[in-house]
């Protein structure tokens, strides 16, 4: 090694430390939260480059009265309001239990949505119900907006004989083709490029359906991300690029990924693509800036980057204790609040909906959830047997079974018999 320069100072790195750690108190009064209404609402065939504040903005409708204001207001019925509490607390009934069987043993693993029901459920409403989406593992309320039977859910969940993935794929990977819903891959960000790949081809075709995708802070920082947005931009591909910033990565706080130095939203700009940073947990600015943005995608006005600020309220996963990296306070003193409680208090104030109603709704949620899981269980649960037969581990991915797999495949069954199993 050459010694340094005496002239010149030594280098150094910075390395990103979370604010809050277990036993901090969480202060979060730093965090700019801009009053709902504020922010302008440009045409969605203004250029992409003529709005750039909207990218270090936050989008709000939702005041701290429950008052829906400014020009984001999507100024929706009150049916569909409802439909979208409905839809929101059911994903988060379905949560709680698939959660609970999993520490009862019935699965191996699981993932909440908790806190961020908005942004996978008043997304899907604002889409056409045949536009394709490209999900995260975390927006499973995609699914429970279009009425996907939660039986077949808990099917994949259980591994069991109902599961239409027949065991092959990590619980809550669902893939749902006729729900426009796209296989869940564990390896991150890999739905960017398909969904952009895919809009592309929706275009080429000159179909009119568009696409939507959605990954975490942490996973823009995947190499993924920063190539599908090149393809997004050059060819205005019809898709709505969605990042939920839920401030967490497992254990590593959203500064990994850049957060200390702009927003994800501002990632739009140097791509030429319209960009959008949103209170995620705002379910009407959430509907909002996704109806914008798929105007602008069936217009030709090309791709929509959104941010979804929001806050991930619970462990990463039934794997993870956020005890051990995390102030326990930081949930509570998250300044946007709870985004099912806030569009309730909106329907309240509003005179469209009242307590005694959010709880009939809650039981009457909670029941279904529980009809479901016993239905589902009885095709199966986690170490009650072999629920596929063990030739399915060799198909499915060919359409004609290659040689050597035909091979392995009947060696298997063979030595089976030959051991007596
Ligand atoms: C390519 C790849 N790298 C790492 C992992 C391990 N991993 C799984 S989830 C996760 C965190 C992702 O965080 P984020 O993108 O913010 O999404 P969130 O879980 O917060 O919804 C990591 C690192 C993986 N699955 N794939
Ligand atoms: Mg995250």
């Amino acid at each position: 090694m050459t010694a340094p320069r005496a002239n010149l100072p030594p280098l150094s790195l910075h390395v990103p430390e979370p604010r809050f750690r277990p036993g901090d108190e969480a202060d979060f009064s730093d965090v700019v939260v801009p009053p709902a209404g504020s922010g302008r609402r440009p045409d969605t065939a203004a250029a992409a480059d003529s709005f750039h504040e909207l990218a270090y903005g936050l989008v709000r409708v939702l005041d701290d009265m429950g008052h829906a204001v400014g020009p984001w207001d999507p100024r929706l019925d009150a049916d569909a309001k409802r439909k979208m509490l409905r839809s929101m607390a059911l994903t988060r009934a379905f949560d709680e239990r698939m959660f609970r069987a999993q520490r009862q043993g019935k699965t191996s693993f699981y993932m909440k949505s908790t806190g961020e029901e908005a942004v996978s459920v008043a997304a899907t409403m604002a889409l056409a119900s045949d536009d394709m989406c490209f999900p995260s593992y975390r927006q499973q309320g995609i699914l429970i907006t279009r009425g996907y039977p939660l039986v077949t859910m808990m099917n994949q969940i259980y591994s069991n004989r109902g599961d239409p993935l027949q065991g092959r794929q990590l619980p809550i990977m669902y893939s749902a083709k006729d729900h426009g819903f796209f296989s869940i891959s564990g390896n991150l960000a890999t739905q960017y490029p398909q969904a952009v790949g895919w809009a592309m081809a929706s275009a080429a075709k000159g179909d009119s359906r568009i696409a939507a995708t959605w990954c975490g802070e942490g996973s823009t920082a995947e190499g993924d991300f920063h190539s599908a947005l090149t393809f997004a931009t050059v060819y205005k591909a019809p898709v709505i690029l969605n990042i939920v910033n839920n401030q967490w990565a497992i254990s590593s706080f959203s500064g990994f990924a850049g957060a200390e130095a702009t927003t994800f939203a501002a990632r739009a700009i140097g791509y030429g693509i319209a960009g959008l940073r949103v209170d995620g947990n705002d379910a009407l600015a959430v509907y909002a800036a996704t109806q914008w943005a798929a105007e602008r995608a069936r217009t030709n006005q090309g791709p929509t980057l959104i941010e979804h600020f929001t806050y991930r309220a619970e462990g990463h996963s039934t794997s993870d204790d956020p005890t051990a990296y995390r102030s326990a306070g930081e949930p509570n003193a998250w300044p946007l609040g709870d985004p099912i409680r806030r569009l309730k208090d909106h329907l309240i104030a509003t005179g469209e909906w009242d307590d005694a109603r959010q709880q009939a709704m809650d039981l009457d949620l909670a029941e279904q959830v529980k009809a479901a899981q016993k239905e589902a269980e009885k095709n199966g649960i986690l170490g009650h047997g072999m629920h596929q037969p063990f030739e399915t581990m060799f198909e499915g991915v060919f359409e004609h079974m290659p040689w050597h797999l035909k091979e392995q495949s009947e060696q298997m069954m063979a030595e089976r018999k030959a051991a007596g199993i």
